[in-house]
């Protein structure tokens, strides 16, 4: 006797499965149909079903047996293997078991009434028939059918109420997967839709349930998004960003590359004349790397010694500022016009990981102000995600300059890199693993 288990999104589909396999002679026999549930990515069972079937195929001397006796024999015996199997596995909800005198016994439904299969149904003892009735086949009832239909029309509510996509649950759930894995990461509901739905344009439908299929593309449609260039194009460097986000321990990072990797004449100004910790701090890494470090507390002193210096690079640290504060940010763009007459500035805007969206759209537009032409995403060895700079540098049409990783200066940076950062925010979702048709 040969067992199988066939799997399918809806009751049709599956049953349908089964007869194109095995056929539908009477050496086919149904032990159990029954809906299960549909793991998510995290591997948390969802809200949505499919269906399942056991059955087993007879050998075909033992479905049309010479004496009728030994019908019977084989067929106990085969229903107590498929009873102990099926015992084997969870049994159905008490709201999924039929009352015996409502359905049909399985020999008469399937090979009439008066065949050996029908007979054997009628025979058996009522305690044994109450424990096959369980396993034969039950359609879905059309309460069941209804309180599934109104499930997805709820699920599809929520989803459109959050902005997400219009996508099949069933069919398309990969693609919906794909969407929620980029709101998690942070990206906007927009974003995120857009990035899906472009997907699934662009693949041809039979990939629709092809995890590895939809990442390719989804990671070709994202890099898209993504601008880099580099460092350095300047004489005069200078980053701008919030307090603590990382300017001076990027700036002293640049430096370094500059002055000890690339042996060019660099010097480091600061403006950040508000905190003394932070410019003696700059002041140690500048005798660490032999350069000259000075401090300038006007506009008119910062044009003064840019113009009587002779490095090749001028590297200025600014002080940290919270976005809201719009009087500081106007007092240190003061700086920068006495100088940006003459000099053409390279501004980067420096922007922590951990940002969130709604407090990246504010940094993007605030240092604006400063007329920065890159971004520099810092810590992002703090960070699981950090797909809101993504969005709204893309947003703005900038591209990505520098990422850093950590506090040594001689190592924890990585230039950007477009593919780079569409793996860091998609390669999870393909590493996740997935109870779905992924292949
Ligand atoms: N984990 C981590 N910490 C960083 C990174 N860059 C800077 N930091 C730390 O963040 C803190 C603030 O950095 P700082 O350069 O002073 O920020 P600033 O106020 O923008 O100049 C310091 O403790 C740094 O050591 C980074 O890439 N990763
Ligand atoms: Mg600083």
């Amino acid at each position: 006797m040969h067992y199988f288990t066939e799997h399918g999104d809806t009751h049709a589909e599956v049953l349908a499965k089964v007869r194109s396999k095995y056929g539908s002679g009477p050496e086919v026999l149904i032990s159990q149909q029954r809906e299960v549930p549909v793991k998510s990515i995290w591997g948390k069972i969802t809200r949505s079903t499919r269906w399942e079937i056991h059955g087993a195929i007879l050998e075909k001397n033992k479905v049309q047996p010479k004496k009728k006796d030994e019908t019977i024999d084989n067929k106990l015996k085969l229903l107590e293997e498929m009873l102990n199997r099926t015992s084997l596995s969870k049994k159905p909800a008490p709201d999924a078991m039929v009352d015996a005198e409502d359905i049909h016994p399985l020999g008469e439904r399937r090979f009439g009434a008066g065949s050996a299969q029908a007979q054997l149904t009628r025979e058996i003892q009522p305690s044994l028939r109450k424990e096959i009735l369980p396993i034969s086949i039950q359609p879905p009832s059309t309460e069941a059918i209804r309180r599934l239909e109104a499930e997805v029309a709820e699920l599809k509510a929520q989803l459109k109420s959050k902005g997400g996509p219009e996508l099949d649950l069933v069919k398309e759930r990969e693609l919906l997967s794909l969407y929620e894995h980029l709101t998690a990461m942070g990206f906007s509901h927009d974003f995120s839709t857009s990035i899906a739905m472009r997907t699934r344009a662009e693949i041809p439908s039979t990939d629709y349930k092809l995890r590895k299929k939809i990442h390719a593309k989804a990671r070709e449609i994202l890099g898209e998004h993504v601008r880099t260039t580099t460092t350095a194009s300047q004489r005069i460097i200078t980053l701008v960003g919030p307090t603590g986000a990382g300017k001076t321990t990027t700036l002293v990072k640049l430096a370094a590359r500059l002055s000890v990797t690339q042996k060019r004449r660099v010097e480091l100004i600061t403006i950040d004349n508000y905190r003394i910790a932070a410019t003696e701090q700059l002041k140690v890494y500048a005798r660490i790397m032999d350069i000259p470090c000075r401090v300038c507390r006007t506009p008119e002193e910062l044009a003064g010694t840019i113009a009587d210096s002779s490095a090749e690079f001028i590297l200025i640290d600014t002080s940290g500022s919270s976005p809201a504060n719009r009087d500081f940010l106007n007092r240190q763009k003061l700086f920068f016009e006495a100088i940006g007459a003459q000099h053409e500035i390279e501004t980067h805007l420096v922007v922590p990981a951990t940002t969130r969206l709604e407090d990246a759209k504010l940094l993007f537009d605030r240092f604006e102000l400063f007329d920065y032409a890159k971004v520099i995403i810092s810590k992002i060895d703090e960070s699981f995600s950090f797909a809101p700079i993504v969005e709204m540098a893309d947003t703005w049409h900038k591209p990505f300059s520098l990422l850093t990783n950590g506090q040594d200066v001689a190592k924890d940076w990585l230039d950007a890199d477009r593919m780079l950062i569409a793996d860091a925010l998609l390669k999870k979702w393909l590493d996740e693993t997935d109870t779905s048709a992924r292949k």
